[in-house]
């Protein structure tokens, strides 16, 4: 009869032992079964009469010993439970909350401006044409009829590429023209927008790299008036209507003859600003006939046909049309000046 209690009591210890609550409520079961008011344990000591006298001891160490387990079991399924709780909790992550404020950004004056003169080249038929920016010294010197001598082949002006004399940055975009012009028949009609690299100290006014717009158009019977016409197209269109258009003469290797354009002041319409420094003029862009050595170099018949060229500097309108004074504005990237410009296109 009493080796069965003690079996009894042993088998409860193993159970407290061998349990796993899963839950906060398991756990509360736990402690009521075997630490509440009702529990298992209490008539358990009630049975110490039917002991035994010598083993009376040793059964009340037996029950004792289960209740210390039953406690320490308790302070430990608490706590774990607790702190599962706790991390379950924390990753509690609410995806529908709102988001910190996205911040958007804005395209940059020089592609907005770039933008606006291709648009405007392209309703009268120009088509884009783009090339690379690392160069063969062919396609953007010696086929622009720019001579072995010319201070713009100077390692001063141009940057040639490590240990080379060939390959170099582009100066210019006339190169896309060459390579247009030795791949494709005339008519050709295009423009080429793109950066290009010239060894410049930098200041408000220069950079060592910027962006030009140079166009072409050669066909059968091209003149100088066809020129005119459609650079006051684009001086209409870029500055606004009523934008008058002076042409002086020029030189550049790759035009005979060539020309430098004006246009009215669209600040103070001739009136004389600090924009034309009093002259109510502001040069916007190089132009001229296409030299037919620069024609033949690309294996264009220069007794059928002829063309004309220009370029400008993209930053040089864009400071003019945003009133910006200092050229390395466009390169520095400080959000404080991009923000201000704002475009669809
Ligand atoms: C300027 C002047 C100019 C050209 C660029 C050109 C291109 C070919 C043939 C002939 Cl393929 N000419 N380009 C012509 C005249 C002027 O640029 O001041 N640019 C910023």
């Amino acid at each position: 009869m009493s080796s069965d209690i003690f079996e009894k009591v042993k088998r409860i210890k193993e159970e407290i032992e061998n349990a796993i609550p899963k839950s906060k409520e398991e756990v509360e079961q736990f402690r009521i079964k075997y630490l509440g008011s009702k529990n298992l344990l209490k008539p358990l000591f009630g049975e110490i009469v039917n002991v035994a006298n010598e083993r009376k001891r040793e059964f009340g160490q037996l029950v004792n010993s289960v209740k210390v387990v039953a406690e320490q079991k308790f302070i430990e399924f608490k706590n774990k439970i607790e702190s599962e709780v706790e991390a379950s909790e924390n990753s509690n992550i609410d995806f529908s909350a709102p988001s910190d404020p996205v911040e958007f950004g804005s395209r940059h004056p020089i592609t907005i401006t770039m933008n606006r003169i291709i648009e405007i080249f392209e309703r009268i038929g120009f088509a884009v044409a783009e090339e690379r920016e690392i160069e063969e010294d062919w396609f953007n010197f010696t086929a622009m009829n720019t001579p072995e001598d010319h201070p713009a082949r100077d390692m001063q002006d141009t940057y040639y590429l490590k240990d080379s004399t060939e390959m170099l940055l582009r100066t210019h975009t006339s190169s896309v023209q060459a390579r247009v012009m030795m791949s494709q028949k005339p008519p050709i009609r295009i423009i080429a927008p793109g950066r290009v690299y010239r060894n410049e100290t930098i200041s408000a006014r220069a950079h060592c790299q910027f962006h030009q717009v140079e166009g072409l158009y050669i066909a059968e019977g091209v003149s100088f008036a066809d020129m005119k016409q459609t650079l006051l197209y684009f001086a209409e269109e870029m500055f606004g209507k009523g934008t008058k258009i002076r042409l002086r003469p020029s030189y550049f290797p790759f035009t005979e003859p060539s020309a430098e354009m004006d246009i009215s002041c669209f600040i103070c319409g001739t009136e004389g600003c600090n924009v034309c420094k009093y002259t109510g003029w502001v040069e916007i862009l190089g132009c001229g006939m296409v030299d037919p050595k620069v024609l033949e170099n690309c294996g264009i018949d220069s007794e059928k046909y002829t063309g004309f060229a220009f370029g400008m500097g993209v930053e040089r309108q864009a400071m003019l049309k945003y009133k910006v004074n200092d050229i390395r504005l466009f390169f520095e990237n400080d959000k404080r000046f991009l923000k201000q410009f704002k475009s669809a296109l």
